[in-house]
Order: structure tokens, then sequence, then C-alpha cells
């Protein structure tokens, strides 16, 4: 800060229990711009095991995709020159809200920046290359700000840059910037506390005397992981997750990253949502829908980034339909493995005895022997008579299955089977993931 940094500190103090002179206005000085671009992002090969889908996509194709996806359109609506002007309303805290937490900070001035109001825009232009423009606006509650600079000139490349203005120590937070090249639109986007937010606008590439348009759009229905507008800003996934989200807007989209482990070769991608679509990179480097129903297993590289997106595909976006996007490594193991039988027979031996039915639950492990949503697990039993009947099962988002499998009843009386052995029909009855920890046996009861 210029000039606002000591009388500022003292307006911070006394916030709550004093009213700040509606003429304050604070200077902020001219932040250190980062100039950060996204070309440090790693990114991995990926395969489709269901499909063989080869998939292989440069830092610059991905680039490209992120540009174009940047082109999208979100519009703001332009303040009149005289709003514009005005000063902002203050909403001021009253003196018994010295004690609540909850209070926003006021809504200052500031000497050198342009106010708007946050859902619009202003026209704006940048005259000399290197220029840099300062705005302000505000929000009394916590808030999903994407700033930006559309209808660029052409031959201009202007960038846009979000600041949070913290009102106890008086300076500027930097929160996102957006860079892209040429004059493609720019969209900073950050989940900002309540308070003043600045916006910088730089002519990082030409200029010229016909206007842009600069502002910020605010969301209030986001969900957790916000802001995860860009690949740079991927919410990032390892293990077994299932990420629930919303788009708070028609063109919100959220990116995820997973980071395969040292030890790990398939990645299983399950997706539901009615309202969205859930992409990946494929081969061409284009961002390919997810299958719709079921799960995908993709064959990955240990150690490597994954990158995935969900959008918005209903017309009318609804920030109250929730996507759950399911990323997960493979099931390999059934935890907690409890067979039973509802047939009212006696139990012979050591085992379970059942005449045509046998029921199964338990909960589908990956390798480490931690539960996987929707992973998928094998049950198997070996009949009398050499029947062998199969079943594939999807647990639920809890990782839990209860499945029953029936087969073919025996007569002839007596009973048949015994609770040992892994591969050797009739004696073993269910053969899980693993079958040298997990065999239990049954036996089959024949009428007579
Ligand atoms: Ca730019
Ligand atoms: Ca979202
Ligand atoms: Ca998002």
């Amino acid at each position: 800060m210029k000039i606002g940094s000591l009388s500022f500190a003292a307006l911070a103090i006394s916030i709550y229990s004093s009213a700040p002179a509606f003429s304050e206005s604070i200077n902020i000085s001219e932040p250190d711009f980062p100039d950060a671009t996204n070309t440090d992002i790693s990114y991995s090969d990926i395969y489709s095991a269901d499909n063989s889908d080869a998939i292989n996509f440069s830092k610059k194709e991905i680039n490209a995709v992120r540009k174009a996806n940047k082109s999208r359109g979100d519009t703001i609506r332009i303040q009149s020159k005289q709003s514009s002007k005005a000063s902002p309303n203050l909403q001021l805290a009253s003196t018994q809200a010295v004690t609540t937490m909850a209070s926003p900070p006021p809504q200052y001035s500031f000497g050198n920046c342009t106010a708007f109001s946050l859902g619009s825009g202003l026209l704006a232009t940048h005259e000399a290359q290197g220029q840099v423009k300062c705005y302000n606006t505000y929000s009394a509650t916590d808030i999903k700000v994407e700033a930006q600079a559309s209808s660029q000139p052409a031959g201009v490349n202007y960038d846009v840059f979000l600041y949070f203005y913290n009102h106890n120590t008086g300076s500027t937070e930097f929160k996102a910037s957006s860079l892209n090249t040429g004059n493609v639109n720019d969209f900073a986007t950050s989940v900002m506390p309540a308070g003043n937010y600045i916006v910088y606008t730089r002519a990082t590439s030409g200029s010229s005397t016909s206007a842009f348009v600069v502002g910020a759009l605010g969301f209030s229905g986001y969900d957790q992981h916000e802001a995860n507008e860009t690949l740079a800003t991927a919410t990032q996934v390892v293990g077994n997750q299932i990420m629930t989200g919303n788009t708070d807007h028609n063109s919100d989209i959220d990116y995820y990253v997973y980071t395969t482990a040292a030890d790990q070769s398939e990645l299983d991608v399950t997706f539901n949502s009615s309202n969205h679509v859930a992409q990946y990179v494929n081969s061409s480097g284009n961002w390919s829908a997810l299958n719709a129903s079921g799960t995908t297993a993709f064959q990955v590289n240990p150690n490597g980034n994954y990158y995935f997106r969900v959008i918005n595909t209903a017309a009318t976006n609804n920030p109250l339909v929730n996507y759950q996007l399911s990323l997960t490594r493979k099931a390999e193991f059934i935890g907690n493995a409890q067979v039973t039988n509802d047939e009212n027979l006696t139990n012979v031996c050591c085992g379970l005895d059942a005449h045509s039915r046998i029921n199964f639950t338990g909960y589908a492990q990956d390798a480490n022997h931690v539960t996987v949503p929707y992973g998928k697990v094998r049950l198997r039993v070996y009949a009398v008579g050499g029947e062998i009947v199969t079943r594939d099962v999807t647990a639920n988002s809890n990782g839990y299955f209860d499945e029953t499998l029936n087969f073919t009843p025996c007569t002839g009386g007596g009973y048949y089977g015994q609770g040992s052995g892994a591969t050797s029909p009739p004696a073993f009855w269910y053969l899980g993931m693993d079958p040298q920890t997990l065999g239990l046996g049954f036996f089959q009861h024949c009428s007579p």
C-alpha cells in the first residue's frame, strides 16, 4: 500500500465498533502480477481398457483445448456510464455488530480504481501496451467471483488479474489470473470471502482505442471444489474418491486431476448425473465424453496425472442438481465377506448348507484393502452336477454389495460338497477376488 497502510490499519481495528466515514477512499499500489503460465502441468497418456482407445496428448494440445474452452460466452451487463461513476454504497456495521463474526467488511471506494457492481461490467480501453487499469467491486457474502476481460479488440492481448482486498491487513491478496494469448476472452475465477475485490486488466501485448469489456460475475451456489475452472486449478484426487459437485452457473466447468499411485495400473471412472457430462482427453487431444452409464476402466501409468472435467448439459442449469464423479483404483479383494442362506436348512458340518441359492455381501476393496466405490467383484458358485454360476457385481457408492445367486436344486437326497479347496467344484461354492484368503465352503442340500 502507498498511503493507506497506517490509516487503514487504524480503520480496520475499529471497523466493527464505529463506522468508517463514507468518504474513506483507499489507494492501493499496483501489485507484481504473477505471470506464471500453466505450462508446468504434467500429463500422462491414458488408455481405456474397455475399448483400447489409445490416448496421447501433448501439453500444446491441452493448452489448445483450454484456450478453446475459454472462448465460451459468459456475458456481463455493461453498467451505464453514470452508474459506473457512482460511489459504491457503503454497508456499515453497527456498533452492536462488534461481536458478530458474520459481519462482512464494509464496502470501500478505491481512489485509483473504477467501481462497478458485481454482475455487471464496464467499457474500458488500453491506449498503450503495458498499461494497467484497476477496477473494484464488492459482495456482502462469500461468493464465487469470475472476473473477465472480453470483447478484446483485434491485435491485442489483454489479461485479467483478480485480488481480494483484506480489510484487516490492508493488503491485496492475489486470487486468480487469466493469461490467454491473443484477443480471446480471459476469465479469472476464485471463491472469495465477503468483501472488496480488485480487478486489474493489463495490455500485455498491443493496445487499441477500441473498448473492451471488463467486469465480474458472482455465483453463490458453488460446490466445495470451486473454483476449479482450469487445468491449473483442478481439484486433486488420489486413491478412491467420489467427487460430488454441481454447476453453479451454465458455464461452470469443474476440472479434476487424478494422480495415480506408484503401484497403480488401472483407473476406474464412474459418472452419474441427469444434468451433466464428464469428459476426458481422447487420442486426438480433444475432450471426449465418458460413458454415460457404468464404469470405464482406464489403463494408466504409475505416478501420472489424468485430467477430467464436468460440464452442464441441461438447457437450463440447475445448481441444485449434483453429479457424482467416482475415481478409484481397481477392486481386487472382498472385505468383510458374509455368505448366508435363508432356506432354513440344517447345517451339516463346517459350512453353510443351501438348496437353491446363496446370498453374498461384502465390500469391494483395492490392492491396499481400501474400500472401492462402485468396485466390480466377481461371485461364483459351484453346485453339484458341475453347474457353475458366475456373476459380476458392481458395488454401490459405499463399495458395498448384496447379491443372491441362484442355482439348480439337486435331488436324490444328502449333501454335497465340502468346505475346502478353491478350484475343484463342487467343493468350493464361492470364489472371491482372492481365493487364497477368502475361500468359503458350502454344501448343497439335495431333496430326497
Ligand atoms: Ca489474454
Ligand atoms: Ca462446480
Ligand atoms: Ca468449477
